[in-house]
């Protein structure tokens, strides 16, 4: 084992992928940014730099609709950069809810994104206004340290379960988790609020060379695994007995992110490898960090993700490796249910008095169209709520502890702006989610999030044919195989292969803890849909009571059940 352990300090300049130099070269992430911020020749940033800003909550991008056009104009690409909070739980009050949704109006394309990892997204914004923006979601006391980069990224948690008590502790763990794992360098607060410089000596958790890569942590409570806790690099799943927490089942190596044709890279759902009590979880989790620190590949940044440290070691050894780390062993892993993993939508009242109300966004974007003045009316419910917004792991948003007096003024609202609460969807459309993909993200092969919802009502036109519109069916979108929606967890999974051309993936279980698998590859639309309805056909006649889609094709035949990443391919 000692041959493959990296000591991360001891960056050797050769054998390092570039990604790990510019973290070991950049003074705890400092670099150039705070230069390049200030370069009038460009709307971009250097090369460094761009690896650098992620750790900050930052992606530089550009409008890849106008790529062309300003290529042949002589012009550089229209560059704006992409903003992540850090909003751990996907929790902010309406106070913070108001600024946020100001800054987008002010300083980003007009709209709010809800990311598939409880988080804000504000995209277009001008490197001009760069400064303005992280300063002002600073100054709502949320921030975007570690939204993104090679480190422990926005921590999950299950959003509203009915017992909100049991929820409440659960935030907690979550916003202690986010914190613990925090990178700790002053850089942050130099470069954007213009802080006082203090030198930073060390990174104790992290070290010089922070991660191999990102990392991920969620938390489910059973039965709802709205947070798709087998897709994290670590998971945890709450045990409560007696209406009380005892604990938290632990899972490693969890991933969705893959590349096209390449069976070096594959999705992987986490195993569950023991118990912890509450005051074990933050060692567990930070011990899980550093082996993944030492033992991570910094070579070969593909691999270079838990879940392959996980394959390459054997879970064995990676457990006791994780025993050594921590000076004892987990204890045995408890029983849990899980009933699915999307969210329910519409009122929901708990046991202190307080409603909650789970609104549809379509993919996450908060945006005002001509079907719904939804930034609009969220501004104005923002205005008279006392309450939380939360977001979901689905890209929902929950409009939380409404007082029993604003319920009716809520209500009016919502029904005022043309918000949709689920009532008007189909249960397959509200279990389905897709990624960004174009025009913003530089990785897109295909459309996602502006796509979906017309091939959806094409597919609801089969459901309507063989009378399944009542049965919901989870179908992801994601625009490449990087599974920022998790495709590879849908009974339905449609992968980005080129313009207008996708691979169609079947046999996920409904309530995330199986992959699905290749049905057909590199198929248009016409053929999408030529492809599903004989699938749905035989489903409407020949399924079992209360079988699920995913579940079906399996019995069936059509498709081979996935129980392990390493069988992804074959
Ligand atoms: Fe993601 C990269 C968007 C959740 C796996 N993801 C990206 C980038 C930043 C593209 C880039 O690197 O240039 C995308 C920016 C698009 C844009 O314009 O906003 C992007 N990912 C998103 C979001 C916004 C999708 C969404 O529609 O909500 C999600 C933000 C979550 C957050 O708040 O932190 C998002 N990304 C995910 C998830 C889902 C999850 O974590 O539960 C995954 C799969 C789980 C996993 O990590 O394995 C995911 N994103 C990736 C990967 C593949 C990682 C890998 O292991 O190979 C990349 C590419 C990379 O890292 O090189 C990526
Ligand atoms: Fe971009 Fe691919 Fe992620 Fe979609 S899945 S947001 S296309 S990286």
């Amino acid at each position: 084992m000692s041959d493959t352990k990296i000591v991360p300090t001891q960056y050797d300049g050769f054998t390092h992928n570039d990604v790990e130099r510019i973290k070991v070269q950049s003074e705890y992430l400092r670099g150039t940014i705070k230069d390049g911020l200030v370069d009038p020749v460009t709307g971009s940033i250097c090369d460094d730099d761009q690896v650098l800003i992620k750790f900050h909550g930052i992606y530089q991008q550009d409008d890849r609709d106008l790529r062309n056009d300003r290529r042949k104009s002589k012009l550089e690409p229209l560059y704006s950069f992409m903003i992540r909070a850090r909003v751990p739980g996907g929790v902010a009050s309406s106070a913070q809810y108001l600024v946020l949704a100001e800054l987008a109006k002010n300083y980003s394309n007009g709209s709010l994104r809800l990311t598939t990892r409880q988080a804000f997204q504000w995209h277009g914004v001008f490197k001009r206004n760069l400064k303005q923006t992280i300063a002002g979601i600073n100054s709502t006391l949320l921030d975007t340290v570690a939204a993104c980069g090679d480190v422990n990224r926005n921590v999950m948690a299950t959003s509203l379960p009915e017992t909100s008590e049991i929820h409440q502790e659960i935030y907690q763990w979550a916003k202690k988790l986010s914190e613990h794992l925090l990178p700790k360098s002053n850089a942050f607060h130099e470069i954007w609020l213009d802080g006082e410089k203090i030198e930073t000596t060390e990174e104790p958790i992290y070290g010089k060379t922070y991660l191999p890569r990102k990392f991920k942590t969620a938390i489910a409570i059973p039965p709802h695994n709205d947070v798709d806790v087998y897709a994290n690099d670590l998971g945890f799943i709450a045990i409560i007995e007696q209406h009380k927490l005892i604990g938290f089942n632990v899972l490693v190596g969890g991933g969705m992110g893959s590349a096209h044709n390449d069976s070096q890279t594959y999705p992987r759902v986490a195993d569950v490898i023991g118990f912890c009590t509450p005051d074990q979880l933050l060692a567990v989790a930070e011990s899980v960090v550093r082996v993944q620190r030492d033992y991570g590949n910094r070579e070969v940044r593909k691999l270079a993700r838990l879940k392959y440290t996980i394959d390459r070691l054997g879970i064995d050894v990676f457990k006791s490796t994780l025993s050594e780390y921590l000076g004892w062993s987990l204890d045995t892993a408890k029983p849990f249910d899980f009933t699915g993993n999307g969210d329910r939508y519409g009122w929901l009242q708990t046991e202190n008095g307080k409603w909650h109300l789970t609104l549809y966004i379509h993919s996450g974007r908060i945006i005002d169209s001509p079907h719904s003045t939804l930034f609009s009316g969220l501004l104005a419910i923002a205005k008279i709520h006392q309450g939380e917004f939360r977001i979901t792991g689905n890209q929902n948003l929950i409009i939380s502890n409404i007082a029993p007096e604003t319920k009716q003024q809520i209500q009016a609202l919502i029904n005022k702006h043309g918000i949709s609460f689920g009532d008007k969807e189909t249960p397959t459309r509200l279990s389905s989610v897709a990624c960004v993909a174009f025009p913003t993200c530089s990785l897109a092969m295909a459309e996602a999030e502006r796509y979906l919802p017309d091939l959806i009502s094409k597919i609801e036109v089969i459901l309507e044919q063989y009378d399944l519109l009542e049965q919901p069916i989870n179908i992801r979108m994601t625009g490449c195989p990087n599974g920022c929606a998790r495709p590879f967890l849908g009974e339905i999974g449609f992968v980005g292969k080129a313009p207008g051309k996708y691979n169609l993936y079947l046999g996920a279980s409904f309530k995330g803890d199986r992959l699905n698998k290749l049905y057909k590859e590199n198929i248009n639309e016409q053929q999408i849909l030529d492809e599903l309805a004989p699938l749905l056909k035989d489903y409407a006649g020949q399924r079992n009571k209360g079988e699920y889609f995913g579940d079906f094709v399996i019995r069936q035949g059509y498709i081979r059940s996935v129980v392990n990443g390493l069988d992804f391919h074959g």
